[in-house]
């Protein structure tokens, strides 16, 4: 048994650990149901592959301001206002109400290069009613709050603590904050999302998200697919009604709706149902990022043909791995390289899961391919065990109530408003060793750093409550080559250790790390940290 309150009290293991077990295992079940409005929209009816693909614009700057890190200097000022919008996910189906970044949902790409900072301007123009069900019992979402607040985190960003967009630096419609962006790291795929206090999984399910590419000299040197052959891609799953607007599915208690995980049936591409890309037989780098509140993708085409996956969250891999399927969490992004010569008039079908989501159409056009996919991508030199100067042993685990029904969750058996415990030093290197508690993998997500995954291996929880001591129960698992990269988070499985190294390079402050799987973040599976300057 792998599952275990998150409370490390004798008496709730005990809880859970004898009687309990059956309706654990009916909740299990249960989470993985997909949540079906009353009157829910029928995907079968819907005609396939007669949109097509979106891909985001790239946002142009509104002009120059003096960049906060050196005010001789001017960098890119963009405006970005959050707002109310008619979305159409489908061409057969009514406009769906969603929130979105500047004029859609994905919002605007930003691009920029490595060492070209930027300023952001948020701009909430919400209107002050939220339409998805608030939850005033959890921690930072009390009836005392505005409804409607946002916060803007850069995924993957490597930035000042003020500009993090820390969960409780919210601010109210009408309002705004400029947050600098200084990417000084390498090249990569970051997105950029709502972070507000006690409603991110409302905000984000509502539309608030977007790609933010930062490029460099050296992955521009590798010649990959570029321009129209390298494809954006943002996959997340939502439920719909017969109306097609958002359901979002609450607990049945009017005063705590808040649910521990939420599926949806449908699953948009860039904002689109089913959509189509016509392609030309040839390579593609398609950029992939799984935007779900809680769903885990796992990416395969219809017939089968294999492809390769070049980087992972924070960059280039150090040579292509082969895939025909790939998983991704929450949060993480896969950079692929799909090769579609010889297909020419085919259709081929991206699947979840052998569902379908998108259709790629292969036209017959043959044109001449000059990009190249190098067998030396990136070097990702590993980061030593012994250059680690702490190891942190860091619990995940679920809160229950008597029914067996998920209350909260914590990290490090922690509520967030706790004294921060987790206080790196600035470059300092640190172990965190993540112990699963519960019956479900959760992509732990550390702001600002980069790390790697070091290994995962079975634990033996019993003994954890008992005498506090790791036992492990299986074989040290690597990582898989396609997890060899620097990464920003990481599929933490149930009742294993995940280990992870980071080096804490970047800036003092305080950050915080969480569970990506937006319902659990918003009930406390979310920590501060801090890092704080050499003695
Ligand atoms: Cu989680």
């Amino acid at each position: 048994m792998n599952k275990t309150p998150g409370l490390f009290t004798r008496r709730a293991f005990l809880q859970t650990s004898g009687m309990m077990v059956a309706s654990l295992m009916a909740r299990g079940a249960m989470k993985q149901r997909e949540a079906i409005a009353a009157n829910p929209l029928d995907l079968n009816s819907l005609a396939r592959f007669v949109d097509p693909l979106p891909i985001p614009s790239v946002i142009a700057p509104a002009g120059t301001r003096p960049n906060p890190e050196d005010p001789k200097s001017h960098v890119p000022y963009y405006k970005i206002a959050v707002r109310e919008l008619q979305s159409k996910i489908h061409r057969d189906l009514h406009p769906t109400r969603v929130w979105g970044y500047g004029n859609s949902s994905p919002g605007p790409t930003i691009e920029t290069r490595r060492g070209q900072g930027v300023l952001v301007e948020w701009v909430n123009q919400l209107p002050k009613r939220h339409f998805l069900p608030i939850d005033h019992t959890i921690h930072g979402a009390e009836a005392d709050k505005p409804d409607v607040r946002i916060v803007t985190h850069l995924h993957g960003g490597k930035v000042p603590a003020k500009s993090d967009g820390y969960p409780e630096d919210w601010y109210e419609s009408g309002k705004s904050a400029v947050y600098f962006y200084p990417n000084q790291q390498d090249a990569a795929l970051l997105w950029y999302h709502d972070h507000a206090m006690g409603i991110t999984r409302l905000n984000i399910y509502a539309g608030l998200f977007g790609c933010f590419i930062v490029r460099d000299d050296f992955e521009d040197g590798l010649n990959l697919p570029r321009g129209k052959y390298e494809i954006p891609l943002t996959l997340y799953d939502r439920s719909f009604d017969s109306e097609a607007q958002l359901f979002y599915p609450t607990s049945g208690d009017p005063a705590a709706p808040w649910v521990s995980e939420v599926f949806g049936d449908a699953i948009l591409a860039n904002g689109k149902l089913f959509p189509f890309l016509e392609v030309e037989p040839r390579q593609y780098r398609i950029r992939v990022l799984n935007a779900s509140n809680a769903r885990f993708l796992h990416l395969a085409y219809s017939n089968r043909q294999p492809f390769h996956q070049i980087g992972t969250d924070l960059g280039l891999l150090s040579g292509p791995v082969a895939l025909q399927e790939v998983t991704m969490a929450p949060a993480e992004r896969a950079d692929l390289v799909i090769d579609f010569s010889g297909h020419a008039g085919e259709n081929i079908v991206l699947t979840n899961e052998s569902r379908p989501v998108m259709q790629f159409r292969v036209i017959k056009q043959q044109t001449q391919d000059t990009s190249t996919l190098p067998a030396k991508l990136r070097p990702v030199p590993r980061l030593p065990e012994a250059s680690a100067v702490k190891t942190r042993i860091l619990t995940v685990g679920e809160m229950d109530d008597k029914a067996g029904m998920a209350k909260m969750m914590l990290l490090n058996n922690a509520h967030w408003s706790m004294p921060v415990t987790e206080n790196p030093t600035l470059d300092s290197v640190e172990i965190w060793e993540l112990l699963n508690f519960t019956d479900d993998s959760h992509p732990i997500h550390l702001h600002m750093v980069r790390f790697q995954i070091l290994d995962r291996r079975s634990f033996e929880p019993e003994a954890y409550y008992h005498g506090g001591n790791i036992q492990y129960i299986g074989p040290v698992v690597v990582p898989a080559a396609n997890e060899m990269g620097w990464k920003d988070t990481v599929q933490a499985h149930p009742g294993m250790v995940t280990r992870i190294i980071v080096k804490f390079e970047g800036y003092v402050g305080r950050y915080v790390w969480h569970c990506h799987i937006l319902e659990h973040e918003d009930n406390e599976m979310m920590r501060p940290y801090e890092v704080i300057a050499p003695a």
